[in-house]
């Protein structure tokens, strides 16, 4: 039977679901490339079809890029979604999301989700506030549907991978913008004050307007282990205007004299908590 070409939208119990232009099918991997690789949802693999709708993957192609958490291969913009309130918002996670997906190469946009929960004002602040560190910054309410459509455009034929925590409305979001998802949807525990995991696989979900888009499941801690502790700092854009003015070249922006970043986040011109998140990340990768 024939090969096919197609993209991996979905691995669970051993099987990756194909997706290709001949239609879905269900694939296995064995032999040496079940030893030597491993299948990431977003790979793009070359199959042989075996027997109606199974086949085998043959083949996978090279990778633009790859993001261990949550897993995903060949994605060109890494969407992280915090919730406003509900669970709490938690900015060392949102920092930690930040990095990694620019160390990925990915383009980062942040969904700050449920702002029905909080006042206009707070939602000003922490837009700023991202915006500052180079980020696309889109406020959203599943609930009430606000920037919704916003979000809808900015996934408009492009691949995107949704992250952030466990019940921050990652698959409510993407209900909101196609309802024939129809992904499920958890409650969040109040004794926990956090999502329940609803979400179990990543998915790659085909977009009605164009592209594609994943839904991951939540989680709530992110170690930074691949990065390096030297190149930590590219990773918060709003240092980059400063650091030219650093007496030493090297500078760590920490404990360095005539650090012109720290300078600038005395007089309010970087922000404190960014950099104070900063240095909490530069001492644990320094162990
Ligand atoms: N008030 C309010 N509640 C929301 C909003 N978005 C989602 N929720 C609620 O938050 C809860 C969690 O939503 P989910 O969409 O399951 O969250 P998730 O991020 O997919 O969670 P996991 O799949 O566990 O990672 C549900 O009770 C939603 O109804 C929002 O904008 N405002
Ligand atoms: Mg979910
Ligand atoms: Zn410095």
């Amino acid at each position: 039977m024939g090969t096919r070409k197609g993209i991996v939208i979905k691995a669970v119990g051993g099987f990756y679901f194909v997706d290709t232009p001949q239609g879905m099918y269900r694939s296995y991997i064995r032999g040496r490339l079940k030893r030597e690789t491993e299948v990431l949802v977003g790979d793009k693999v070359k199959i042989k079809v075996f027997d109606g709708d199974n086949a085998i993957v043959e083949e996978i192609y090279p990778r633009q890029n790859k993001l261990m958490r949550p897993a995903i291969a060949n994605v060109d913009q890494g969407v992280i979604v915090m919730s406003m309130a509900n669970p709490p918002l938690n900015l060392n996670l949102l920092d930690r999301f930040l990095v990694l997906v620019q160390a990925a190469g990915l383009k980062s946009i942040i969904c700050f989700n449920k702002i029905d929960l909080v006042s206009k004002a707070e939602v000003k602040e922490i837009t700023k506030t991202y915006q500052q560190a180079g980020a696309i910054v889109i406020p959203t309410s599943a609930k009430t549907g606000d920037g919704v459509e916003i979000l809808g455009e900015v996934l408009r034929g492009k691949v995107s991978v949704l992250a952030g925590p466990s019940g921050v409305g990652k698959s409510s979001l993407l209900n909101r913008i196609q309802p024939g998802f129809s992904l499920q949807i958890g409650k969040i525990s109040q004794k926990l004050r956090r999502g329940r995991h609803t979400t179990r696989h990543v998915e790659l979900l085909t977009l009605a307007r164009g592209g594609r888009v994943a839904d991951t499941p939540g989680f709530t801690s992110l170690a930074l282990d691949e990065i390096d502790q030297r190149e930590l700092r590219y990773y918060f854009p709003e240092f980059i205007e400063w650091a030219p003015n650093c007496r030493f070249p090297g500078c760590l922006h920490w404990r360095e004299p005539g650090c012109a970043v720290k300078e600038a986040v005395k007089k309010k011109q970087v922000d404190q908590g960014r950099y104070h998140r900063y240095l909490d990340l530069l001492q644990e990768l320094e162990g």
